[in-house]
């Protein structure tokens, strides 16, 4: 860490990795296999983080390795199209019929970005839309936090980000039907699109009101604003067709990530024909990049689809992650400690809270303190959990019975620290 802190800063290549917010310095990993990380010192760890999403087969997969393997035989980068990334957007098509076209880039980020860009053109407007707590990536127009009134113009959200670009982003409070009511009946005209995580995890895991995704729908319909769904996480992660299936609300694009890559840098969006086609080359609206559909991430991601379809996989999914946050809530019941688990699927965040966390400031309000007490005694008996109160824990179909029981016991130990702290304050 010495080393790694006098070349890159913080010592990491993505901040949440350095173990800022909760504290301690992280193992560095050598291999991963299965449901299981290892470090350089050879400590076996049971993997929750799952690299933030997109190891939904746990690690080196028979299918994604013998795919990756195959594909270096043939090459890794050809300036040229290739037939895999025609099978890969099909494969996606299938499973996601609302992304009628795609284009593939290298990152969610650029994916969320570009997605933006083609909104605004396609609408001739400038002004975007966006949640409080959820993130899309580190493109300018989306570092944006709240401005002090409902729809006061943005500050930007870290330094470097020009005022100028966020003017036109809108940040309103996530779950308010009401925020999002009188910023359409102020602004509605000049609305781009709405850019939203239909199950955000960058607050934690929120799950999104009754009818709130659907109220998004209806007045972009209604004000000629599209909607994006930033499906980066969700996306292949809460079943076949992503949370736009599973939810029942069909957006005009998609952003994808994680998933689709395997484990290998892909991202993706897409959408309707009318609007993917307005981009360049087809169109005027400009978007490039040098190993957008490369050969290795498509293979890895195709091999990840794939293997996904496979009978049984997202149903033993929703049976660990279940298993799991009955497991989480009982601890915490049995030593009368207040805890909220927030759910979908196999993606779950769990806060030291008294009530449900429903949008940012109720995941701020939890005991992000308490948490990395946890986090330092999961850490302390084998199990890698994510390192903020703010990020999501994912399963995989690796993942066994076993596999929770040891997280659970390690679990339940850390609660016994943390009464004991908290008995001791
Ligand atoms: P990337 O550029 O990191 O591939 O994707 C950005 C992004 C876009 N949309 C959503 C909903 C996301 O969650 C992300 C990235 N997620 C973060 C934290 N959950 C990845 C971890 C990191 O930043 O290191």
């Amino acid at each position: 860490m010495e080393r790694a802190r006098e070349l890159l800063p913080g010592g990491v290549s993505s901040p949440v990795r350095s173990f800022r917010a909760v504290g301690g310095t992280p193992p560095f990993f050598s291999r991963g296999q299965g449901p299981h990380l290892f470090d350089l010192d050879g400590n076996r760890y049971l993997d929750m983080v799952l690299a933030y999403g997109p190891l939904i087969l746990g690690h080196r997969h028979p299918e994604v390795v013998r795919a990756l393997t195959e594909q270096l035989e043939r090459g890794t980068a050809f300036g040229g199209p290739t037939e895999a990334e025609v099978e890969l957007a099909s494969e996606i098509r299938r499973r996601m019929p609302s992304v009628e076209m795609l284009r593939l880039v290298n990152s969610g980020t650029e994916a969320t970005m570009s997605a933006v860009r083609l909104a605004r053109a396609a609408t001739g407007r400038e002004l975007l839309l966006k949640f409080e707590g959820c993130y899309h990536g580190h493109s300018d127009a989306l570092l944006a936090q709240a401005g002090s009134g409902l729809a006061t113009l943005s500050l930007p959200g870290s330094p470097g980000v020009p005022r100028g670009t966020v003017a036109d982003t809108l940040v309103l409070p996530y779950n308010r039907p009401e925020a999002v009511e009188a910023a359409f009946r102020q602004a509605g005209e000049r609305i781009a699109a709405v850019v939203v995580e239909p199950v955000p995890g960058n607050m934690g895991v929120v799950l999104p009101g009754d009818g709130f995704l659907q109220l998004l729908r209806q007045l972009t319909s209604r004000h000629g604003s599209l909607l994006i769904f930033d499906e980066v996480i969700t996306g292949f992660r809460l079943g076949a067709g992503g949370a736009q299936a599973l939810l029942g609300v069909t957006p005009d694009l998609t952003c994808l990530g994680k998933v689709i890559g395997g484990g290998l840098p892909v991202g993706a969006f897409g959408g309707r024909r009318d609007l993917m086609s307005q981009l360049a080359p087809e169109g005027p609206v400009y978007q490039a990049g040098t190993l957008s559909g490369n050969p290795l991430a498509v293979a890895a991601g195709l091999a990840t689809l794939r293997a996904l379809s496979a009978d049984g996989v997202y149903p033993g999914l929703e049976r660990l992650g279940a298993e799991l946050e009955r497991g989480l809530t009982a601890a915490a019941a049995e030593r009368g400690l207040p805890l909220q688990v927030n759910r979908v699927g196999s993606m779950l965040t769990f806060y030291l809270a008294e009530t449900p966390v429903r949008d940012l400031p109720g995941s701020r309000a939890s005991d992000h303190r308490g948490f990395s007490l946890l986090h330092r005694a999961l850490l302390s008996r084998g199990v890698f959990w994510p390192p903020s109160g703010y990020e999501s824990a994912f399963l995989s179909s690796s993942h066994r019975e076993e596999d929770l029981e040891l997280l659970l016991e390690a679990f339940g130990a850390g609660l016994g620290e943390l009464a004991e702290s908290r008995g001791r304050a």
